[in-house]
Parts: structure tokens; C-alpha cells; sequence
């Protein structure tokens, strides 16, 4: 069977990649994943200027998932670009440049920057970090998404992604896939984590991370069904040319396969990547395969999309 994918003529071997933020912040990181299984690699979201991010501890674990207020750490947008630029001189274009800017006018200058660089693959433009202090997501501002697709689009025509928040009711749905559609978007990646949850320790009394009071945006299991949700949900509202990559709530071979049968082309594997590292790809790529032969598929095309409902 096959686990091939493609999105805007961008190929990959295998449907999995990484999710943006995960194990990714360093050249080290990313040859990682890219000596993996994983079908490619989306580099660590990066600002204009590096940064340090929130205060420790700003990460958990937790039986079904995750929580983290990182509030964006990384080496900075030069850093990234030097690094996709000499992977893709040596014949790479399966690696996703994930910028995420502290503001709409960040985030033009990074995509002009790459505009008018040599990088051809994709970038993931990252709409939806829930832990800059004082930073609302923008994927929340409907009016603020169509103003810098707005002005990206009169000068980019390269081919971007958006990383979108997850959404909670079908107006929201309806509403930005009317946006989206204007536009010549290569693809959509739902969800990021769900933002502004709070875990906290019963024993101790206490919240589970130092930043913000110890809200934090929620991974893993418990974003699944929202990850479905909102992967199916633009599916079913985007025009064909859009692409989605399905990520939330994947640790599994069967996790994945609920993703394509939502409408996922790609999916990105976040939380479960963190403890597990990349031998992860290789689990879950059998697993798939296996579900897949034992199901008749071949090919991800003949159940991408096809959910059935009562
Ligand atoms: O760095 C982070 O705190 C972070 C980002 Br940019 C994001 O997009 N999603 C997330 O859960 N954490």
C-alpha cells in the first residue's frame, strides 16, 4: 500500500509529518525527522528576531495529551531560511517553513522576505500561537485574516499554507471558508491546540505550568474530536484546490486514518511526537498500513474525504 501524498505539486513519500512546534527548533531536530519515516518536516514557527519564550516550566505531559504556554521560542526567521535554502539547493522540497509573526505586519515582511528568496516549497503561516502574552490569535479576528491575505496576496505567489485555531460553531466554519475561498491558499492545517486551557494539580494546589497564570494551549487526545471536526468542516466548505492537513489528537495508525477519511491530504503529528520522537513514524505508518490492507485500500485517495454519515 501507499502512503503518498501530495499537496500543490509538493510530493511526499508518507502523509506524516511533524506538527509546527514540536521537536523542530534545530537544524539537529529537523535532519531528524527528515532521516525518519516521516514523509517531511515543518520547521519550529519562526519571528523576525529570535526569541526565548515564556518562563519554565512552560510544557506538560498529561495522561491524554498535553499543555504549553512555549510562547514561541526559536532561533528566528534567518536561521530557518538559511536552513530551507540549503536543503532544498541539495534537492529537498519536503520540508514546510512555518512563520509566525507578533504581528500582521511581521508576518507581510517575513513572506516578502521568502517572495523574494529562491525557496519554492511551501510555507505554513501561522495564524493561531495562543501563548504571546497580549497577542490575541489572529485566526479568532475573521476580519484580520482577510486583511493580511489581502495584502500577502498582492505580492506572494508562492504557495502558502495557513494554520488555523480550532473553531466551535458551523458560523465560524462558514464564515472563514467564505474568506479562505477568495484566495489562492495552497492549503489549510487544523487545528492548533485548543488555546487557554488550565490544568492544575489537586494535591498541590497549583497550576501545572508557570506562564499566564498557568492557561495553556491543549493537545493530544482530548482535541481530537475538534480536530475532526474542523478538518471535516472546511473540507466540506473549501474548494477543491485548498488542500488540508488534518493535526490533533494522532497518535495511532487509526487516528490517522480518521483524519483522511475527515478530508486530510497530510496530517501533522504533534504531542505524541514529543515522548515518542521519530520511531513514532515508523509505528503509526505500519499501523495505517496494516488498517489499510485489512480494509481493501491501496492508496489514500480511494477513502480521503469519503466519511459516511447516519
Ligand atoms: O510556541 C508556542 O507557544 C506555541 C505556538 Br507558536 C503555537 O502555534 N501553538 C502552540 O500550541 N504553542
Amino acid at each position: 500500500v501507499s502512503l503518498q501524498s501530495e499537496i500543490a505539486g509538493v510530493k511526499f513519500d508518507n502523509l506524516m509529518l511533524n506538527a509546527a512546534g514540536v521537536r523542530c527548533s534545530s537544524i539537529k531536530d529537523l535532519n531528524e525527522i527528515l532521516n525518519s519515516q516521516a514523509g517531511g518536516a515543518v520547521t519550529k514557527s519562526a519571528t523576525l528576531e529570535e526569541r526565548e519564550g515564556n518562563e519554565s516550566p512552560r510544557m506538560k505531559s498529561l495522561p491524554l495529551g498535553s499543555i504549553n504556554s512555549m510562547g514561541l521560542p526559536n532561533h528566528g526567521f534567518d536561521y530557518y531560511m538559511a536552513y530551507v535554502l540549503k536543503e532544498q539547493s541539495e534537492g529537498r522540497n519536503n520540508i514546510i517553513f512555518s512563520v509566525a509573526g507578533l504581528s500582521i505586519e511581521d508576518d507581510l515582511k517575513m513572506l516578502k522576505e521568502i517572495q523574494s528568496s529562491n525557496f519554492n516549497g511551501l510555507v505554513e503561516l501561522n495564524l493561531s500561537c495562543p501563548n504571546v502574552k497580549g497577542k490575541p490569535q489572529v485566526g479568532y479576528d475573521f476580519e484580520a485574516v482577510e486583511r493580511v491575505l489581502t495584502e500577502a496576496f498582492k505580492f506572494f505567489d508562492k504557495k502558502l499554507g495557513l494554520k488555523l485555531p480550532p473553531y466551535f460553531d458551523l458560523t465560524q466554519f462558514d464564515a472563514m471558508a467564505e474568506i479562505l475561498n477568495k484566495f489562492p491558499i495552497a492549503y489549510v492545517n487544523s487545528i492548533n491546540s485548543i488555546g487557554n486551557g488550565l490544568v492544575i494539580d489537586p494535591a498541590t494546589e497549583t497550576a501545572v505550568i508557570k506562564p499566564k497564570g498557568g492557561f495553556g494551549g491543549i493537545g493530544g487526545e482530548y482535541v481530537k474530536p475538534t480536530a475532526l471536526a474542523n478538518v471535516r468542516g472546511f473540507r466540506l466548505r473549501l474548494k477543491p484546490e485548498i488542500k488540508m492537513i488534518g493535526t490533533g489528537g494522532i497518535k495511532s495508525g487509526m487516528d490517522v486514518f480518521e483524519h483522511v477519511l475527515c478530508g486530510a491530504d497530510l496530517v501533522q503529528i504533534g504531542t505524541a511526537f514529543g515522548p515518542e520522537g521519530t520511531p513514532i513514524f515508523d509505528r503509526i505508518s505500519q499501523e495505517l498500513e496494516d488498517i489499510m490492507e485489512e480494509k481493501g485500500y491501496h492508496s489514500l485517495d480511494e477513502f480521503r474525504g469519503k466519511l459516511k454519515t447516519l
